[in-house]
């Protein structure tokens, strides 16, 4: 990945505007970051299960959209909605509060109608295709003619998807592996990673979110791919020359974000068949022809030997040549060994973590500015290079505080560089080291958040948001992708009557398996349909993803594409959302388990819960906070930086001088992305990065202040209650048996388990009690938050501004 030239900032305008306003609300639609019961809400009462909620309950499109948590989860908690900045204090009017996720979304029509707009029908009850149904559209727009400004402001900031075209434009990637008649070629790919290891999923059965996944090598997974396209039988001379007779005018138009009708696509769904896919990569011919025969670069590796590559980082990658330009070796011949993969599938290799795999100096792509502001893989990058400085110093014989020192923030990369130096040589880490990497760094290089996907045409993925409730975007090198998109605001109709499975996918018509998405299990999907959108993501164009817009994508043409997950100030308090709500769901699970252990390991096993089913604990979270902070406060500088902001926005001429630095240079994909990036001192340049670094403290010491808040609740109060229940247990076993139990042995027994034992044994428990509380009150990540949260208070202070209430 080349670097982008980074930061991004907004300008000193935007930055003030953001600052004074809350955080974009979320939507209490979703069971994971408002719990189930928020489905007996939301649902329309004849949707419900039986006995399945209270009944008459507003209908869906009246849901608040910013209701407060505490009107949903019992308790005083203002909710993450208040934790992002108070505007769930006050709840809207129903259909206001829906105007808050639907209200400027250009192009996406009908949003005034409550879902009448551009739905003209829905699927029978059997669950047959509607003839006419049409989806929403979404805005599309040129990178060149979007500045970093109007990308947050008119969508990252409200949380709203757009199509971002032209945004491979001089990607090493698109020149090595497109061709130029625009077919993806998987030579040089192979070439370059053919030893790698990955996962593929088969994608042959509609009704499964998820397919068999088994692992392969690069190599195995592409030799899988032309013997698959070599075993499909040619397709007939009659047939017509694209499949997709409905987006097919999108590749030629461009125009990506009309709505058009179910019938016309039904050719595409993976459900079709094989042969109508078959006939696509022949006619289009997305799949290069097999490459001539060669030896295979290390035969250990090759697909013949049974799949795996084990591959790693830098294993079966053919050397970069001086000039960091990989050597394309000709890909292994084709071989009578089996394939990894049965050709019965259709597999998609997918969350392929494709830069840390790149060899070194190979820089795929350069990160587009307007996804480049991103909390979560920078927090990633820098545990792995703590975990390679620790490792080196292990190896190098240092002491393990020694090594401890050096895993911080400012650990040198793989090259040995400081961060400051990599950053004026314009490195990325991600663009790999020289020297070798330690095993354990190794591992830790797959924990980032930038993928590849690759599959053939038909292969798709499920109905889902991503993880984290972060942010995406995915590129698409090479190919072509139809994508569904629903409003979080709807994310409630896209479950079952259980509330615990959501649908695999939105069709509910024809090419589709139908029994799991059969509208008796899934009542809410044909509304959701009705609001949700579809577009064609072409050659060259980005998604963005918002934070929480469930979606399924279907490969129409052989396609590769790039893909990162990330946070930022503009959306991690929808990760909070979902870590406050997972901690709650993981402590109902085994709240049996609370009377058997002490309150710090109950709280352990909480989190460890919740780290494997979200992927980051409430720890994990604010050690992300933590260097987002401390890397806003660095720019901030140390000194009162308000002259420095005064002149960013004090005044109307000093704020425009200020905007056109921050925006000027910067339209367009990857053509700009920094002024300023000084440290707070005086000049419009030093106030906007003043002022970006005080919306992003800002909006971490929101979730900080929440999660601190949802400790006390969540964590210390129901361990109080467990010690005060446990006490009075002991109390009542020391107080000895009531009349009634003196009778009842046994069931006095089962009452009090101190009851037989002695009163210094007793004792004994009630201060292991208290000393439990006082070591969950000293958690250190707790002790973490409350100071980085002063720091953040502090740093607001110091320029006349404050966090906003709620
Ligand atoms: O391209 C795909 O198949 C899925 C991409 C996706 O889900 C994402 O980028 O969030």
């Amino acid at each position: 990945m080349d670097p982008p030239l980074l930061p991004p900032y907004v300008s000193p305008t935007l930055a003030l505007e953001l600052i004074k306003a809350a955080p974009a609300p979320i939507p209490k639609s979703d069971p994971l970051l408002f719990g189930r019961a928020i489905l007996h809400q939301l649902r329309p009462p004849d949707t419900q299960p039986p006995g399945g909620g209270p009944r008459g309950a507003p209908a869906p499109a009246s849901a608040p959209a910013s209701a407060p948590a505490s009107a949903l989860n019992s308790g005083a908690d203002p909710g993450p909605g208040a934790a992002a900045g108070g505007e769930a204090a006050a709840a809207p009017a129903p259909r206001d509060a829906l105007a808050v996720v639907l209200e400027g979304l250009e192009g996406f029509g009908g949003r005034s109608e409550g879902g009448k707009a551009q739905a003209q029908a829905q699927a029978s009850p059997a669950g047959d295709p509607p003839a006419t149904t049409t989806y929403r559209q979404l805005p599309s727009v040129d990178a060149a003619d979007l500045s970093y400004d109007a990308f947050v402001r008119r969508y990252m900031a409200p949380n709203r998807p757009v199509v971002i075209r032209g945004v491979t434009a001089g990607w090493r990637c698109a020149a090595e592996w497109r061709s130029p008649e625009g077919r993806l070629r998987l030579g040089p790919l192979e070439a370059l990673l053919g030893g790698a290891a990955v996962l593929a999923t088969d994608t042959t059965n509609q009704d499964d979110g998820c397919g068999e996944v088994k692992e392969a090598s690069l190599r195995g997974y592409l030799a899988w791919w032309r013997a698959r396209a070599a075993a499909l039988p040619p397709p007939p001379e009659d047939r017509p020359r694209h499949s997709h007779p409905g987006t097919h005018s999108h590749a030629h138009s461009h125009a990506h974000s009309h709505a058009h009708s179910h019938a016309s696509h039904a050719h595409s769904h993976p459900a079709y068949n094989s042969h109508h896919r078959t006939h696509h990569q022949h006619h289009d011919g997305e799949l290069p022809p097999a490459p001539p025969p060669a030896p295979p670069p290390d035969p250990g590796r090759a697909l013949a030997e049974g799949g795996l590559g084990g591959g790693g980082a830098a294993g079966g990658v053919p050397p970069a040549g001086s000039q960091g330009q990989a050597q394309h070796p000709p890909p292994a011949p084709p071989s009578s060994a089996p394939l990894p993969l049965p050709l019965s599938g259709l597999f998609y290799l997918k969350d392929f973590h494709l830069v840390a795999q790149l060899p070194p100096g190979y820089r795929a792509y350069r990160l587009p500015t307007f996804f480049a502001d991103d909390w979560l893989n920078a927090f990633y990058d820098t545990q792995r290079a703590a975990a390679a400085a620790a490792e080196a110093a292990a190896a190098a014989g240092a002491t393990a505080a020694a090594a401890e020192t050096g895993a911080g923030a400012s650990a040198p990369d793989r090259n040995g560089q400081e961060p400051a130096d990599r950053e004026a040589d314009g490195e990325a880490e991600a663009d790999g080291a020289a020297a070798p990497r330690p095993p354990a760094a190794a591992a830790a290089s797959t924990s980032d958040y930038r993928f590849c996907y690759l599959g053939p045409a038909g292969s798709w993925s499920p109905l889902h948001s991503d993880v984290l409730r972060s942010h995406s975007w995915s590129a698409n090198v090479c190919g072509r992708k139809r994508w569904l998109m629903v409003p979080p605001a709807y994310t409630h109709l896209l479950y079952d009557t259980t509330g615990h499975r959501v649908a695999p996918h939105l069709e509910l018509g024809a090419g589709w398996t139908l029994s799991a998405c059969d509208p008796a299990d899934f009542p809410g999907l044909g509304e959701a349909r009705r609001h949700a959108a579809e577009f064609i993501q072409e050659t060259g164009d980005a998604v963005f993803v918002p934070s929480g817009w469930f979606h399924c994508v279907e490969n129409l043409a052989d396609t590769l594409s790039l893909n990162h997950n990330w946070l930022n100030c503009h959306n991690v308090h929808w990760t909070w959302a979902l870590l406050r709500q997972g901690h709650a769901d993981a402590a109902e699970a085994i709240e049996d388990c609370r009377a058997l252990c002490s309150a710090p390991e109950f709280e352990a096993l909480v989190q460890r819960a919740l780290a494997a089913n979200a992927g980051l604990g409430w720890e994990g979270l604010v050690a992300l906070l933590g260097a987002a902070v401390e890397a806003a406060a660095a720019r901030l500088g140390p000194g009162p930086a308000g002259a420095a902001v005064e002149a960013a926005c004090g005044g109307e001429r000093a704020g425009a001088a200020a905007e056109k630095a921050a925006v000027g240079g910067r339209q367009g994909s990857g053509g700009g992305g920094g002024s300023g990036g000084g440290s707070g001192g005086g000049g419009a340049a030093g106030g906007v990065a003043a002022l970006n670094a005080l919306l992003e403290l800002q909006r971490a010491g929101l979730v900080l202040r929440d999660l601190l808040r949802a400790y006390e609740a969540q964590v210390m109060a129901p361990a109080r209650a467990e010690a005060a229940r446990r006490q009075r247990l002991r109390a009542r076993a020391q107080a000895g048996p009531t009349r009634a139990q003196a009778h009842r042995p046994a069931q006095r027994a089962e009452a009090s388990p101190c009851a037989s034992e002695g009163e210094d044994e007793g004792a004994r428990e009630a201060r292991g009690d208290t000393e439990a509380l006082e070591v969950l009150a000293r958690a250190a990540y707790r002790g973490r938050a409350a100071r980085l949260l002063d720091e953040v208070q502090c740093c607001l202070v110091r320029h006349g501004l404050q966090l906003l209430e709620g």
